[in-house]
């Protein structure tokens, strides 16, 4: 396991919606070079920078159409070096997303694809003369039919998204060579996008084997010198042993899964139908991944992705402390914590009106359905609401954005909270400065104190250095502590005592 990757902290862009800079409403490479001093600034270590390759856009870019190429609402190749470079002189790394499970259906091997069943791209997609029951994860038969070439092609999303055929060796060269590309020009680690379902077979409706997973990814890895990148697979399917078996073989050094994000939804209906959230859920799943990687292992610490709306409007009624006590609790449990934009200054998943949402996967299912809770709850478009740079949204872009919300104006903006240090900004930014001071919270191990129906007690401990306590109430309600407060190193409220008030959370030394 690569223990050197272990003290970084990763700031997570969605490029459409971070920073324009030329004023047509979509963010940009040059508007995210323009905020590397913020980031610098809050003390993040490695961007992982959502998809900027050329792609038609049916789901914001995770349909590539050319990995060499740089899709021109981004920018172009030299945007992409003069970032990598004004990142680096920054000491700040860039992940780029890959994508290895399916291209756009305009991909130059696609099109040679559908032509040419036995020419040399013949055999990258999965082509079959019938369709069977698998049905796609945007809704509908992952079947569609080409007339072209009078067969049906899989895949497991859009009809944009064909699925890369991973039985085809020639295949996962050409992506190796991808890697390799994006490496030399100077990215330091990926995200590897439904890594898990490379590993799927059609023929028999599974939709993952490990083995098949953990070849693909030696092929994707076999034209770079892989010790120095970070590696992070979106793979909700591994489970706690063959994550750790892959860490350990350095074949990914991270993996996302998505446990505690779908808390809130009914067990076996989708991703709509919503539960009540459980906080003693909510706490087991996480001790419980916890323990799991505890030897051997390692964990990834979010809250929000780009696909994933804001767990604080979620779960927390937006509550601005609630924020502050989960971004304790991310800091202070063993993992990478991955900051998604925004998250720093609280932002919430503000209205957006039925005619602006833009997400492929809630257009399909609002076809079908009439559930706006669970469109207003998980609708994917609420995590991807421009960044609050200033009120209103001027400090995106100077024109209207790509993506409308209604406005609620609030103190939930950069600009107002750089300029209050009791802010859930400077909160963001002293916990990253703690992760570096005092190692025991990176790499310590994680001990379990006491947790009841508000509580969870942790420490983390190492044989080199004195161990650290972690207190948090899970609630808007006073609840007790047994602990005897030495020394606080970071806290959401001043002045902690053995009641800790509602959402309050503390990293400190205890007696
Ligand atoms: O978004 C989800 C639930 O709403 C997930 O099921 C999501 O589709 C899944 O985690 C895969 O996500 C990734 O691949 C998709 C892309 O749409 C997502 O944005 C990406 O994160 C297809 O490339
Ligand atoms: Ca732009």
């Amino acid at each position: 396991m690569k223990t050197h990757i272990q003290n970084k902290i990763i700031y997570h862009i969605y490029p459409k919606s971070f920073q324009d800079s030329n004023d047509d409403g979509i963010g940009d490479l040059n508007g995210i070079r323009s905020r590397l001093d913020y980031l610098s600034w809050l003390g993040v270590d490695l961007i992982w920078l959502g998809p900027v390759y050329r792609s038609p856009g049916f789901d914001n870019g995770y349909d590539i159409s050319d990995y060499y190429d740089i899709d021109p609402i981004f920018g172009t190749r030299a945007d992409m070096t003069s970032l990598l470079k004004d990142a680096k002189a920054r000491q700040i790394g860039v992940m780029m997303d890959i994508v290895a499970n399916h291209t756009s259906h305009t991909h130059e091997w696609f099109k040679a694809s559908e032509l040419d069943p036995s020419g040399p791209y013949g055999e990258y997609y999965i082509w079959r003369d019938k369709p069977n029951a698998m049905n796609s994860f945007f809704g509908g038969s992952a079947w569609t039919y080409s007339p072209i070439r009078k067969q049906y092609y899989f895949h497991s999303f859009a009809p944009e998204q064909p699925d890369l055929n991973w039985g085809q060796e020639q295949m996962g060269k050409e992506l190796a060579d991808v890697l390799s590309y994006w490496v030399k020009q100077g990215v330091k680690g990926f995200r590897f996008d439904v890594i898990d379902l490379i590993g799927k077979n059609v023929d028999t409706l599974e939709w993952f084997c490990f083995d098949k997973v953990k070849a693909g990814l030696k092929t994707l890895l076999s034209r770079v010198d892989s010790s120095g990148l970070v590696l992070v697979g979106e793979a909700g399917a591994l489970n706690a042993g063959q994550i750790i078996e892959l860490q350990q073989a350095s074949l990914l050094d991270m993996v996302f899964n998505f446990e505690v994000t779908a808390l809130d939804e009914q067990t076996g209906r989708g991703k709509w139908e919503l539960a009540p959230f459980s906080r003693r859920r909510f706490k087991d799943t996480l001790i419980s991944w916890q323990e799991r990687l505890q030897d051997g292992g390692w964990n990834s610490l979010f809250w929000n992705n780009h696909d994933q709306p804001r767990a604080i409007s979620r779960w927390y009624a937006d509550s601005l402390e609630a924020a502050a006590m989960l971004a304790v609790l991310q800091f202070g449990l063993r993992g990478t914590p991955f900051i998604y934009q925004g998250d720093e200054i609280g932002m919430t998943n503000e209205l957006i009106q039925l005619e602006d949402y833009k997400d492929i996967e809630t257009l399909n299912y609002l076809k079908t359905s009439d559930n706006l809770e669970g469109v207003r709850m998980k609708g994917r478009d609420h995590a991807r609401i421009p960044m609050a740079w200033t009120s209103g949204s001027s400090g995106f872009s100077k024109s209207e954005p790509w993506l409308r919300a209604v406005k609620i104006e609030s103190g939930r903006t950069v600009e107002n909270q750089q300029q209050d240090k009791s802010s859930l900004l400077f909160l963001y930014r002293q916990l990253i400065g703690l992760r570096k001071t005092y190692p025991v919270l990176m790499k310590g191990r994680f001990c379990m104190m006491e947790t009841n129906e508000r509580l969870l007690c942790f420490r983390r401990t190492d044989p080199t250095e004195r161990a650290v306590t972690v207190l948090v109430n899970l609630t808007d309600q006073e609840v007790e502590h047994p602990f005897e407060i030495e020394r606080i190193l970071c806290a959401t409220h001043e002045q902690p005592s053995s009641v800790l008030r509602p959402y309050e959370a503390v990293i400190c030394y205890t007696f």
